[in-house]
């Protein structure tokens, strides 16, 4: 895994930075985020944290999450050079960044998503790696950039939740290798575990129940739907919907997952894929993306045309790769 020789030279060069993740932020995203601007703060350079949306509460034990919010303008303005992580195209980190002054600088993506448009003026994509986070690592260990315990803690927490906790198939040894120098150089792998997967709420609790009490299964598809009313029942916000595909996942003699959430007028789906089934296409195809066996899109829709066109195009995708 090498970052472009080009990439290498803006980071070391620039001053200041404007570091930009996407919307509704996840571990690797805010890892990522978090622990690059802090290893290249350590090395005295000026870096602006920016997020369209906040941070989720699990995340919030990490150093500097409070002070990561959307860009200011002023940022904007003095950044030499723009950093966007974990984001496979303009859409991921909103609208706002796509203004004038954003695109006479020069920008540099950094993320792991197989369906990245290649956005920037330089891009460094790895769809091997498991995390964007794990890529900030190598980019941090290779530039000689300072990795200290909070680098550490940040960055081992966007490999910890992108990989949920070391079982996705995309967990290699290079991985673990990573892994092991962050905890090395001094982040707790039980801290990050018990701070990441130990964040229930009873409202959460309670719209799990009516979400996975509408599970339906066809074709070896399962999927459920999370309305707005469920949400307002159970005085839930659409980020307790996190991790439901990844349960529905666990269902055995299935090959997808699909979940889909009511939002602003808008469905967001959540797809995920047993090992040997990629799902990339689906949510690339429906105005998102991904990776093989996690991907995702938001559309315009009611949740039954949606559920239509997601269910139609998986059943596709799966008769394709001689699944069904
Ligand atoms: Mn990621």
């Amino acid at each position: 895994m090498t970052p472009p020789d080009n990439l290498k030279t803006l980071i070391l060069e620039a001053q200041r930075l404007l570091l930009i993740c996407h919307v509704t932020p996840d571990g690797d995203a805010i890892g990522s985020l978090l622990g690059l601007g802090w290893s290249l703060r350590k090395a005295g350079k000026q870096v602006t944290l920016a997020c369209p949306d906040t941070t989720p509460t699990e995340l919030q034990f990490l150093p500097g999450a409070d002070e990561i919010g959307p860009a200011r303008p002023e940022a904007l303005a003095q950044a030499e050079v723009i950093v966007i992580l974990d984001s496979s195209d303009r859409e991921r980190i909103a609208n706002q960044y796509a203004e004038a002054p954003f695109l006479a600088k020069p920008v540099i993506v950094i993320d792991h998503h197989v369906t990245n448009v290649l956005f920037g003026d330089v891009n460094w994509v790895e769809p091997t790696a498991a995390a964007t986070a794990q890529m900030c690592a190598e980019l941090i260990r290779q530039l000689g950039l300072p990795l200290d315990e909070e680098v550490a803690l940040c960055l081992l927490t966007g490999i910890v939740t992108d990989t949920r906790c070391f079982r996705t198939s995309n967990t290699t040894a290079e991985v673990l290798a990573a892994a092991t120098r962050l905890i090395e150089a001094g982040a707790s792998l039980a801290d990050v575990t018990e701070r990441v997967f130990r964040d229930n709420s009873l409202a959460r609790i309670c719209l799990w129940a009516r979400a996975l009490g509408g599970v339906q299964m066809k074709d070896r598809v399962i999927w459920t739907e999370v309305s707005r009313e469920m949400l307002k029942a159970c005085g839930a916000g659409t980020r307790d919907t996190t991790g439901l595909a990844n349960f529905l996942d666990a269902t055995r003699d299935t090959d997808v997952s699909i979940v889909l959430v009511e939002k602003n007028g808008k469905v967001e789906a959540s797809m995920r894929a047993q090992r040997g089934v990629d799902i990339s296409g689906v949510a690339f195809g429906l105005g998102g993306g991904g990776h093989p066996q996690a991907a995702g899109f938001t559309r315009q829709g009611t949740l039954a045309e949606i559920r239509e066109q997601v269910l139609s195009a998986t059943w596709a995708a799966l008769r394709e790769q001689g699944r069904a």
